[in-house]
This record gives C-alpha cells, sequence and structure tokens, in this order.
C-alpha cells in the first residue's frame, strides 16, 4: 500500500493511484512544541554570609540589590528560592558560575537546576 501526504488525499480523485492501489491518509500535526525550561535555585545552609549570596544574585541573576536582599531572605527562611527560569544551557551555565564562585570563597552555598 502506498502512503500520501494529505496534501495529496485532498485532490479530488478516488484515492487510487496509476497501480490501483488504496491510499492511506496520514495526518501529520504541525511540530512547534516550545523547549523545555528550567527552574535555578538557591538553597538555604548556615554558613554563607548573606551578603556574599546578595552579591550573586546581583552578579549571575542581574537581580537590583533589593530584590536581591529580598530573595535572599526568602532562602533563608524558606530553605530555597526559584531566582530564575531559562533554557537548559543557560541554566547550566548559571549553576557552574555560582558553584565555582561560591567554592573559590571557600563558602557551602549550593545552587541547582530542575525541570520547570
Ligand atoms: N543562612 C545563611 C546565614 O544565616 C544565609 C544564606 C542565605 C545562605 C541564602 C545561603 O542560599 C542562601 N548566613
Amino acid at each position: 500500500m502506498t502512503q500520501f501526504d494529505l496534501t495529496m488525499a485532498n485532490d479530488n480523485d478516488d484515492d487510487r493511484n496509476a497501480d490501483d492501489e488504496i491510499a492511506v491518509v496520514t495526518k501529520t500535526k504541525p511540530k512547534t512544541k516550545r523547549p523545555p525550561m528550567y527552574k535555578v535555585m538557591l538553597l538555604n545552609d548556615d554558613y554563607t554570609p548573606m551578603e556574599f549570596v546578595v552579591l550573586v544574585l546581583e552578579r549571575f541573576f542581574q537581580i537590583n540589590h533589593a530584590q536581591s536582599v529580598e530573595i535572599m531572605l526568602t532562602v533563608h527562611k524558606k530553605g530555597l528560592a526559584v531566582v530564575g527560569v531559562f533554557a537548559f544551557e543557560i541554566a547550566e551555565t548559571k549553576v557552574a558560575q555560582v558553584m565555582d564562585f561560591a567554592r573559590r570563597n571557600q563558602h557551602p552555598l549550593q545552587c541547582t537546576m530542575e525541570k520547570e
């Protein structure tokens, strides 16, 4: 049996080709799926200085000082907070930048990502 696209089946014949085979109409849905997004989160700990977390938010997430203080305090009180939502590679880069910056400054700050 020969398969035809819908565009082939929409003509006005009886969907039989030259070899007299019956055609199968296959609908093809247009695939326009957006890429998955990833939440980047900061986790609380007992040792990282508050000012360091604020600096991280300003430097790597371009969040202004007042909002950075707010987010840092949310992490401090609740244990974690989402600091941004990004495409996979951007999220991966942010996590790596934060983890490297924390490690180089000998702070135990943890940054993770999770599919939205
Ligand atoms: N809990 C830390 C302190 O009291 C501050 C802190 C906030 C640490 C947010 C990590 O992601 C964090 N110094």
